[in-house]
């Protein structure tokens, strides 16, 4: 039986910028989303209880709430904390999953203490050296600790029990469980199915039917089962550049125009960031005025700027109306991963 620690901190970017101008504690205030047009990328509890929300139109955050106070985002510092933190947890274990700037995996099992003792242990020592809160969630496996780690946010801790999984999964949304987004939710809503108990009602075989290979996954997790380990090298899958504009950009020459500055700007960071992987494909997105968003792609081991030119034609054609966000970006090869990978 495996000790998964899952940390996530609270408010991440908002609490950065909380700390670093303490006037703002206790008035509500967003990160992202004061610019025309902007959305909000994360807000303080404070604003949370006007029910303002990350990825919300800045305009609406507004409606919600008339007083927040909007933040520019400042990525280069909220990186450099997110490194200070990962150092901390990196000496409690080598077993260290980051997920995204904010939140990571610890697997604990050889550690012989217990996993809340070492979990509040860490929640504290971020505390002391970085003056943020963290809220930790503690499992058998890695599903059921990030589920665990919203329970008692902010600033707290919960412990899901081996023998506590059955109760626990019978009453979770399915909305709850990896890969499940809210469109899906929705849909197996109107077939009956609200709750991971729910789920469990259907073979294994019934779920490989409706879901294919997928389903097998969700058989396993609507169960609270979850085999994945925690991956210390976590390995990019993609890497992107996209820039929403302040005004539609109206025309196919336009949109070109964008999409050049913005495929340099991906294959520059190529070059600096993963030269050392095989890109597989090269991909545009285009999200257009009525928020309908598409993706072309194709097998390109060296894209140029040429062909993402060629993509966003393709991708243009399929609606022709006038367009808000524009993305150019690569895919990696499976199995070409660093070599770190193999030891
Ligand atoms: P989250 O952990 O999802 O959110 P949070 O840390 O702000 O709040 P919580 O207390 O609920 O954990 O995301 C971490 C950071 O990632 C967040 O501070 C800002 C950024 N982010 C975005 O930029 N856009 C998004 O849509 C989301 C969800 C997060
Ligand atoms: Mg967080």
């Amino acid at each position: 039986m495996r000790k998964i620690i899952h940390i996530d901190m609270d408010c991440f970017y908002a609490a950065i910028e909380m700390r670093e101008n303490p006037k703002l504690v206790g008035k509500p205030l967003a990160v992202g989303g004061g610019e025309s047009r902007g959305v909000v990328c994360t807000c303080n509890y404070e604003a949370r209880k006007f029910g303002v929300r990350s990825a919300m139109p800045g305009f609406m955050a507004r409606e919600r709430c008339p007083q927040i106070i909007f933040l520019p985002v400042r990525f280069d510092l909220y990186r450099a904390v997110s490194q200070q933190i990962q150092t901390i947890l990196r000496e409690v274990t080598e077993l260290v999953e980051p997920l995204s700037l904010d939140e990571a995996y610890l697997d604990v099992t050889a550690c012989d203490r217990y996993a809340w003792d070492i979990a509040k242990e860490v929640r504290a020592r971020v505390f002391t050296e970085t003056g943020l809160t963290a809220s930790a969630g503690i499992a058998p496996n890695k599903m059921l600790a990030k589920i665990a780690s919203e329970w008692r946010k902010p600033n707290g801790q919960f412990a899901i029990l081996p023998d506590q999984i059955q109760a626990f999964m019978a009453t979770l949304p399915v909305r709850k469980v990896w890969g499940i987004g809210p469109k899906s939710a929705e849909r197996l809503t109107t077939h009956g199915i609200q709750t991971c108990g729910d789920f469990q009602n259907f073979s294994l075989i019934e779920m490989a039917q409706q879901f294919g290979r997928w389903g097998e996954e969700l058989f396993h997790l609507c169960r609270g089962e979850d085999e994945r380990a925690v991956e210390p090298h976590w390995i990019r899958k993609s890497l992107s550049n996209e820039k929403t504009f302040s005004e539609n950009l109206v025309s196919l020459a336009a949109c070109e125009a964008a999409m050049i500055k913005l495929a340099e700007a991906t294959l520059e960071e190529l070059k600096t960031k993963a030269s050392d992987r095989q890109v597989r494909k090269a991909f545009v997105t285009v999200k257009f005025s009525d928020f309908t968003r598409t993706t072309k792609e194709c097998i390109c081991p060296e894209p140029t700027a040429s062909i993402y030119r060629t993509l966003l034609a393709e991708a243009y054609a399929r609606k022709a109306l006038p367009v808000r966000l524009l993305g150019a970006g690569v895919r990696f090869a499976d199995g070409e991963e660093p070599q770190l990978e193999l030891f």
